[in-house]
């Protein structure tokens, strides 16, 4: 393991040298003055600002350069010195700017003025800020709010949140999507079900007295590179590392810690993963309950030998539900069965289940390869049913981890950014701002783009996000987004959502986290929660990119100010000014989470979210954890098995993304360069359907729904990953994602596994 060098894949360790060179690059791309190059100092201290990249959980005793690669390119590319002023639109015209490259359209620079768009000559024009929230605000009284869609991205903090979950109630829908919706769904939905809280219950402290980590269908590396520094500490005490993941990612392989001297000049990587299985696409479910039978039997065996029992025997009854059914499947389940579905041998799956028999305190961290199939909540709750088995829930050192996406992701769904009404406070935001909520369920956002497509929708209210290119279906969701009344992007940069205007379209350009936020109260601080939920005050320390760009929280006052006029009892302009007004109402709706929050929000380290879970306390429907025993393991419907020539897609990003925002071509750790139009596949598959490294192909949707799905220009490139399963990039693949391939309960998009066929090129 380590260096061994595969077909395409990148040789070296992630982080290290390559990923230095990687940062100095992109500051000197992006043109960042060398002061503004010096905020990274600041990015993720206790009085500095949280990094816009990941969620990944902040020490309290941070390390001097708390920041990775992939943190380093995202406040880059928002303190780049290129501007997209009104002189850029005066020269483009829509119509031209469609035809750019996704990465050129947000390398051109940071938006600086209000646009609106203009039919008659196809370009944005600038508008005033009172004039634009003023006609957004007319515009959206004329509908129907259960035909309007507040979309937000994940990175809003707290406090914009907030304002957003009240002002659109208050204008008197839940239509309150978010990108969880197509990302950790599946584990807000699962985790609830199964232990009474949708979030993770492992916090930084617990890394040091774990003993067996496994690694489900996350990518560290790449998509959460500080948790490296927690990975490494824990290998060095000699922990071990289970990975599941049908790539062999570099950063899940060693690590070599940029930010240390040693590990840069020695040869000798840490080891991160212990043991690496390759298992399918959409094998997961199947895998785990491998583990899970070995574990079952063995402590069957211990029974019937009156030896300690494998299993905690004590947890299990005291605070568990559904165990008995569960074992009874796991013991029934049949072996040749579960390595078919997982592609894994009994002999590794058996390795596993013996490492996890050894370990007293188990953490599972876990990825969009678990959440983002037909079957990912079934993959969530298979994962706790592991670490039930043994009590590795609520005790130090253990429990389920989802390692969450944009870096306040988990912090708006705490604050009632939410369609479903049961999980906001309605009663309380009732009594506490005299108004009366709409109670009936709002659209997730696989529904408010099947309303979209229905012809329901009037209106997109999106607080970040580039939804044309990261949702499903893209070739059937572009017609009907332009013909849209109203779209409103706040937005940092151009994106391809900004092109595709309807009736009326509107850009407003946003503070990014980064910079000083000034307000008439004075300089604004904001909040976010991080993976492990721990909420962190974040101040700006760059200067605006434009005096004339506003903050989040600005904008969603002014255009909430606009529409609601008098039904409204919010002071506005109060918020706008200073935040600590609406950290002050968080306080009142949910006062064990927020009280005192204007002080405790800079406690290093975090606040500490009261989770029941933590302490064993169990919200769930029968008032204990819950077993689940899964539907099936053969996991996918939408899976035509009886295609010969069909194959698992599964859609990936590279180490040079942030989800649709593309830096640049390359794909450093996979080995892939200057294009990302390529298809990775297995040596064996590529024999069987005559391809040579290079061959131009285009992919296919199976489906019998009617609608040719299909992407040309792909070029392949041999990789290894396992036989029948292929990866491409994400957004590029999205038009092959039909939009009802999503997890039943959740709702999440099954881009890990799409049904396609290749065609001819
Ligand atoms: N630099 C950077 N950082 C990011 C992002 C970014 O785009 N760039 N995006 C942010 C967001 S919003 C999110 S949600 C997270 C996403 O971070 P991750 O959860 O890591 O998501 P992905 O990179 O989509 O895929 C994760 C891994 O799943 C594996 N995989 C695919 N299918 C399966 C499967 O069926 N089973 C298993 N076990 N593994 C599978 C893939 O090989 C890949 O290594 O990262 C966040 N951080
Ligand atoms: N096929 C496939 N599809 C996927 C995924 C996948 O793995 N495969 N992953 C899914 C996942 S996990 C997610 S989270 C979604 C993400 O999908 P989206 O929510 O659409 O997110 P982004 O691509 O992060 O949005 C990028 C835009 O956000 C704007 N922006 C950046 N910073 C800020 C800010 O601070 N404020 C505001 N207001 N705007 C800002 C910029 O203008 C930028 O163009 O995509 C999903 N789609
Ligand atoms: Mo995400």
């Amino acid at each position: 393991m380590g260096k061994e060098k595969k077909s395409g894949a990148y040789p070296y360790s992630s982080g290290g040298w390559g990923s230095l060179k990687a940062v100095t690059t992109i500051l000197l791309q992006e043109k960042v003055p060398l002061a503004d190059s010096q905020v990274l100092l600041d990015q993720n201290q206790p009085d500095g600002f949280m990094c816009v990249s990941c969620s990944w959980s902040k020490p309290a005793d941070p390390h001097t350069f708390e920041f990775c690669e992939s943190g380093a390119k995202a406040t880059a590319w928002d303190l780049t010195a290129k501007r997209v002023t009104p002189d850029f639109f005066e020269v483009h015209t829509v119509g031209e700017l469609s035809k750019w490259h996704d990465h050129d359209l947000e390398e051109a620079g940071r938006l600086t003025e209000p646009m609106r768009y203009d039919p008659g000559t196809d370009r944005y024009v600038p508008i005033p800020w009172t004039q634009a929230f003023e006609e957004i605000g007319a515009e959206l009284r004329r509908f129907a709010p259960a035909s309007v869609v507040f979309y937000s991205s994940g990175r809003a903090s707290l406090e914009t949140s907030y304002m957003l979950q009240l002002f659109a109630r208050m204008y008197g829908t839940n239509n309150l999507p978010d990108s969880s919706n197509m990302c950790h769904e599946s584990s807000s939905v699962g985790l609830k079900e199964a232990i009474g809280v949708g979030v993770g219950t492992i916090m930084l402290e617990d890394f040091e007295k774990t003993d067996l980590m496994f690694f489900f269908g996350q990518n560290v590396g790449t998509n959460s590179p500080r948790m490296l520094h927690q990975l490494q500490e824990a290998r060095k005490r000699g922990v071990p590392i289970i990975t599941f993941n049908p790539l062999r990612e570099p950063g899940l392989i060693s690590f070599s810690n940029p930010q240390s001297p040693v590990d840069m000049l020695t040869p000798h990587d840490t080891q991160i993963s212990t043991q690496y299985h390759q298992v399918k696409t959409g094998g997961d479910t199947a895998a785990i309950l491998g583990i899970c039978k070995r574990v079952i039997e063995a402590d069957d065996r211990a029974v019937s030998n009156c030896e300690p029992r494998v299993v905690d025997i004590d947890f299990i009854r005291e605070h568990t539900h559904g165990y008995d059914s569960f074992a009874q499947y796991a013991r029934d389940a049949k072996w040749d069965d579960i390595e078919l579905v997982s592609g894994l041998s009994r002999d590794a799956l058996e390795a596993a289940a013996n490492e996890y028999m050894r370990a007293n305190a188990v953490m599972a961290h876990y990825g969009m390869g678990l959440t983002q199939h037909r079957a990912g909540v079934q993959n969530v709750r298979m994962l706790v049913n592991l670490l039930l088995l043994r009590g590795n829930v609520g005790k130090s050192g253990a429990g389920p981890s989802p390692i969450r996406g944009h870096s306040n992701v988990q912090g708006q769904r705490t604050v009632g950014i939410t369609e479903k009404p049961e999980l906001a406070p309605l009663d309380q935001l009732a009594t506490q701002f005299s108004f009366e909520p709409p109670r009936e369920k709002g659209m997730n956002t696989v529904e408010a783009f099947e309303a979209l497509l229905d012809g329901k929708l009037n209106a997109m209210i999106n607080l970040g996000g580039n939804l044309v290119r990261s949702v499903p279906d893209r070739y059937r969701i572009e017609p009907a987004w332009s013909v849209l009344p109203l779209t409103v992007n706040v937005a940092t940069k151009l994106n391809r959502s900004h092109l595709l205007p309807g009736e009326r379209s509107y850009v407003l350009p946003c503070l990014s986290r980064i910079e000083i936020d000034r307000q008439a109260g004075g300089d604004q601080a904001v909040s976010m929660e991080d993976s492990t939920a721990c909420f962190h005050g974040s101040r700006g320390v760059a200067e605006p990119a434009a005096p004339t760009i506003r903050s989040e929280p600005f904008i969603v006052a002014g255009i909430a100010k606009a529409t609601l006029g008098d039904r409204s009892t919010v002071d506005w302009d109060a918020w706008r000014d200073d935040y600590a007004l609406v950290r002050a109402e968080m306080g009142k709706t949910w006062p064990k989470m927020f009280s005192g929050f204007e002080t405790r929000m800079w406690t290093p380290g975090g606040v500490v979210r009261p989770l029941p879970a933590r302490e064993r306390k169990w919200k769930t429907k029968s008032g204990k954890a819950e077993f689940m025993v899964p539907e099936a393991i053969g996991e996918d419907p939408d899976m035509p098995e009886r295609v010969p020539e069909s194959l698992r897609l599964m859609t990936l990003r590279s180490d040079s993304q942030f989800n649709t925002t593309i830096y640049s071509l390359d794909d450093r750790f996979r080995g892939v360069k200057g294009s990302r139009m390529v298809v990775l596949m297995n040596p064996v598959d590529m024999k069987k359907h005559a391809l040579a490294q290079g061959d131009q192909i285009s992919l296919e949707t199976i489906a019998d729904d009617g609608v040719n799905r299909r992407v040309d220009g792909f070029s392949v490139v041999p990789f290894d990953v396992p036989v029948g399963c292929i990866g491409g990039y994400y957004p590029e693949c999205n038009p092959l994602l039909p939009l009802w391939h999503c997890a039943k309960e959740s709702k999440v998009p099954g881009a890990k596994s799409i049904p396609v066929r290749v065609v001819a090129g």
